[in-house]
Formats: C-alpha cells, sequence, structure tokens
C-alpha cells in the first residue's frame, strides 16, 4: 500500500458524517433547481401546449385558448416567462423561453439570429458574472438546459432551414428534436419520417440530445443509444382532461376520436417527458454547464488573452518607437 493511500479504519461509535447525503439534499431542496427550457418551430405547432402538458400546468397561453375573432398572434421577439412549480417538496424554477416566427416567414434566411444570439447571450452574462472580483455564491443561471425543436408533421423530410438551424444550436445547446402534432400521421408514416429524419441529422453531422460524453457509465450510454433510436418524439398534446373509470386522462379530440396523450402507443409524448424529466432533467443541466457552456467560456477566455497579448504587442511597439524618436530628435542629438 503506498503511503498517500487512505487505510480503511473501523468506527467504534456513530460519528454521523452518514448525513452527510441528507445534509446536501436539504440544502438542494431549500434552494430549488432551475430549469431554462427553450421552444422552437413555427407558429401553431403546439409549442405552448407542449409545455402545458409536460408540466401539466398552464404555462404559456395556447392559441387554442383564444377567442376564435382574435388575430393571428405572431410574435417575432424572443419572449422567456418564469414560473416555479413545486412536486412533493421539490422546487423546480422554470424559465420557458418562447421563440414565436421562426420559420413563419417566406424569407427565414436569419430568423435564427436571434436565437442563437440568446443562447449565446446568457453563456456571456454567465461568464460575466463568473469573472467578476466578488463572485455571487449562486450565479443566477439562465443559460438554456434544453431545446425542443418543433418539426412540421409533413411526413417527408426536414426543411433546409431546419436542417441549418439544427446545426447551429446542436453546437451551442442540448437539442431535443420533436415532430409536432404527429396525430397528422398514421404510425407508419410517422416511423416512416421519423427514419428519414435521423438520417438526415446523421448525414448533416447534427448533434442532437443526447449524446454520449466522458462522464457517463455503461447504463448512460445503454439509456442513450435507445433513446437515440427513438428520436424524435412524436408528440401529441392534451386540450383536456376527461375522466375514464374514474380516473382523469388527458386527451385531445381529434375527429370523433379521443387520443390519450400518456398511452405510448398514441404518440411518444410520455418517452418525452420520462426522458426530458425523469431520467435526464440533471444530465441536460449539468451538459449545458459542463460542455457548452465550458466551450463558450474557453473560446472567449483565449480570445480574451489574444487580443491582451496583440495590445501589449502593440503597446511595446509604441513605446519603442517613441524611444527610438526621441533618441534620434535634433534635440537629444545637440546634447
Ligand atoms: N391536432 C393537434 N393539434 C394540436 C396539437 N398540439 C396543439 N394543437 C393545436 O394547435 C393550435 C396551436 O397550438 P399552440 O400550442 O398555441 O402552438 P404554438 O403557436 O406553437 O405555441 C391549438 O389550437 C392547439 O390546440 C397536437 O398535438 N395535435
Ligand atoms: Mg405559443
Amino acid at each position: 500500500m503506498s503511503v498517500n493511500e487512505p487505510v480503511p479504519t473501523p468506527l467504534h461509535g456513530y460519528v454521523g458524517f452518514d448525513t452527510l447525503t441528507k445534509q446536501i439534499e436539504s440544502k438542494l431542496l431549500r434552494r430549488g433547481f432551475q430549469f431554462n427550457v427553450m421552444v422552437v418551430g413555427q407558429s401553431g405547432l403546439g409549442k405552448s401546449s407542449l409545455i402545458n402538458t409536460l408540466f401539466a400546468s398552464n404555462l404559456l397561453s395556447s392559441k387554442g385558448r383564444m377567442e376564435p375573432s382574435d388575430e393571428v398572434r405572431q410574435t417575432t421577439s424572443i419572449t422567456t416567462t418564469s414560473h416555479t412549480i413545486v412536486e412533493k417538496g421539490v422546487k423546480l424554477k422554470l424559465n420557458l423561453i418562447d421563440t414565436p416566427g421562426y420559420g413563419d416567414l417566406i424569407n427565414n434566411e436569419h430568423c435564427w439570429e436571434p436565437i442563437v444570439k440568446y443562447i449565446k447571450d446568457q453563456y456571456s452574462i454567465y461568464l460575466r458574472k463568473e469573472l467578476t472580483a466578488v463572485r455571487e455564491r449562486n450565479i443566477p443561471d439562465t443559460r438554456v438546459h434544453a431545446v425542443l425543436f418543433f418539426i412540421d408533421p409533413s411526413g417527408h423530410s426536414l426543411r433546409s432551414i431546419d436542417i441549418q438551424v439544427l446545426k447551429k444550436l446542436g453546437d451551442i445547446a442540448n437539442v431535443i428534436p420533436v415532430i409536432a402534432k404527429s396525430d397528422a400521421l398514421t404510425l407508419g408514416e410517422r416511423e416512416l419520417f421519423k427514419k428519414r429524419i435521423r438520417a438526415s441529422l446523421q448525414s448533416n453531422g447534427i448533434r442532437v440530445y443526447p449524446f454520449d460524453h466522458g462522464d457517463q457509465d455503461d447504463e448512460d450510454r445503454e439509456l442513450n443509444s435507445l433513446v437515440q433510436s427513438l428520436l424524435p418524439f412524436a408528440v401529441v398534446t392534451a386540450e383536456k382532461t376527461v375522466e375514464v373509470d374514474g380516473r382523469p386522462v388527458r386527451v385531445r379530440q381529434v375527429g370523433s376520436g379521443l387520443i390519450n396523450v400518456e398511452n405510448k402507443s398514441h404518440c411518444e409524448f410520455l418517452q418525452l417527458r420520462d426522458f426530458m424529466l425523469r431520467t435526464n432533467l440533471h444530465d441536460l443541466i449539468e451538459t449545458t454547464g459542463s460542455m457548452f457552456y465550458e466551450s463558450f467560456r474557453s473560446k472567449q477566455l483565449l480570445a480574451l488573452k489574444e487580443s491582451s497579448a496583440k495590445q501589449q504587442a502593440q503597446q511595446h511597439a509604441q513605446h519603442q518607437q517613441a524611444q527610438y524618436a526621441s533618441a534620434t530628435a535634433p534635440s537629444a542629438q545637440a546634447a
């Protein structure tokens, strides 16, 4: 045994450090958790409805709830709403970032710019706070932990604008693609569409969440490959709750039938929710900090270092020039 290796020593009485995990838990519970989700996709694809169905609350207003006389709402700027939801004592502070207007126009050439800017701005804000001399103990986290990307249920393939945007977003955040309003497709069409989308993501080198990274064990990787083979989640959102056998069931009326959105054979809403909230919520938050923010941070700091080195070299050259000029000036020569 090397000198540095600690020797397992038996305890002769109860010390109490087994409460460490409880101490951490109660501190975390008091503080709560921050989770920031962005939704990206054309108007009317059910972004607001999916957020409301995911968190089983009425968090974002959906067009479906507006009066028929209301004119079509098309916000073009990014809007953020904050909510706190509590489940069995666990407090989740939610920031919901809506990007209405994405891809709605005929010319969508630059429609992603505000979205990419928003994501990078949050990294930048966090970095500035982190670099101040007197740092806050808990820096408020507005970094986007998950981007739900809504694909039109056309049944054909991804639009070229979507490919471009997915590429850009996949490099800077955790992107989870979903097929919106998948009740528009038959099960066969849905499978074919999903297959085509996966092929398109792969051939375009688009990285979507989940992906393998160094911090994972075999179990994580197994879950990743299972979810990767399921992407994108074909979702249907709920519009009402009905009672079936005395139990509330969240459904959507389609034609004369009802779709139970929590039935795995009807759609993949449940798979998405379980994956996003029950198994990978912590990993989404963690990878945003340890991978995407870290990469932004190192690029920024490197650029800062380079520009200050350049500035120093410039100052040095100016200083030398000034010295040479004063040494060769007529007054200096005369003296
Ligand atoms: N058929 C169908 N309609 C949906 C679904 N999700 C939402 N909708 C409807 O689509 C309309 C627009 O939904 P909304 O959530 O406001 O879309 P957003 O503009 O993307 O936020 C509303 O009338 C919803 O009821 C779905 O899964 N299937
Ligand atoms: Mg909306």
